[in-house]
């Protein structure tokens, strides 16, 4: 039975309750994970206000501040964790961003910046958190990422982002290989096309959606509550011999070649 009593998850990447980030806490609660929260602070304090409003029926032991270009908030996130928990099992890393202008038109003209920008929110901040939640998953522990198939295939427009999530799905072979002698095993999930606070911004997402809907083997796109179970077996015991590995939840549409 998949069980996560006694069990700490810190989750990142809660911005709205159409989150993928949402649906996996929902997840881990249900299957009993006493949880930690982390969200993106603004100048005016309304996401802190929002994120809070929308986990309450969660009850989050652990509620912070984490902005992964932030140096001290990652590290005082992973403190209070270290002197509130004493050891933590699972972390969830479920974030992301590219510069708006930079999902459309030519790869090619990206700027260095924007590329920096992708890279540091959405791949280098994979490894800095695992390396912060290392010494502290001293039983063991789970990392669990979220990638989509731009990482893999040339996906219209997803350009720099494609770039980031390739990075991303090395890096989670590269920290399995670290962690493995630890007993930390480190997965990602490839899900599919979600609507979502980040993909609604994108031009073109709803035809996107729709062509999953006519391809993908199961006719339709995934819910972030279908994330979460697969996120919550990639978290539990019952996937114990799983690590490094990327596991597609998207319906099917990944095996098809037309
Ligand atoms: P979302 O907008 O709900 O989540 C993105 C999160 O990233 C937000 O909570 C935001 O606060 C956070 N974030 C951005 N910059 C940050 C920073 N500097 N520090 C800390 N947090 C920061 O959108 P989502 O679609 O749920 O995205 C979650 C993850 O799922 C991302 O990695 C995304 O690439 C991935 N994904 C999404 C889809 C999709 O179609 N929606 C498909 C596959 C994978
Ligand atoms: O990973 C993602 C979303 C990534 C994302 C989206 C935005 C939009 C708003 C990162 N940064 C930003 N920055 C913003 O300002 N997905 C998998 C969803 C997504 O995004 C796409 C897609 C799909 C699918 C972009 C282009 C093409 C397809």
């Amino acid at each position: 039975m998949l069980n996560l009593t006694g069990k700490n998850a810190l989750v990142t990447g809660i911005a709205n309750n159409r989150s993928i980030a949402w649906g996996i806490a929902q997840q881990l609660h249900k299957a009993g994970a006493n949880l930690g929260i982390t969200y993106l602070p603004d100048e005016r304090g309304k996401m802190e206000k929002k994120v809070a409003e929308l986990v309450e029926p969660l009850n989050p032991s652990l509620f912070l501040p984490c902005n992964v270009q932030n140096d001290e908030q990652i590290q005082s996130t992973f403190e209070t964790i270290r002197d509130q928990w004493g050891k933590l099992d699972i972390l969830i890393h479920c974030l992301a961003f590219a510069n708006k202008d930079d999902l459309t038109g030519d790869f090619s003209q990206i700027s260095r910046s924007g590329f920096n920008t992708a890279l540091e929110i959405s791949t280098y901040s994979l490894a800095q958190l695992s390396g912060a939640a290392k010494p502290l998953m001293t039983e063991g522990g789970s990392i669990v990422t979220l990638t989509y198939l731009g990482g893999v295939r040339a996906v219209p427009n997803y350009n720099v982002m494609g770039v980031a999530k390739a990075g991303l799905e090395a890096s989670v072979r590269y920290l399995a290989a670290e962690f493995g002698s630890h007993n930390i095993r480190v997965n990602a999930i490839s899900a599919g096309p979600i609507r979502t606070l980040a993909s609604s911004a994108v031009g073109g997402i709803l035809d996107m959606i729709h062509h999953v809907e006519q391809v993908a083997p199961l006719r339709r796109t995934v819910t972030p509550l279908e994330v979460g179970n697969a996120a919550a077996f990639l978290c539990s015991d019952l996937s114990s011999g799983i690590t490094g590995q990327v596991l597609y939840v998207d319906a099917g549409y990944e095996i098809m070649g037309m």
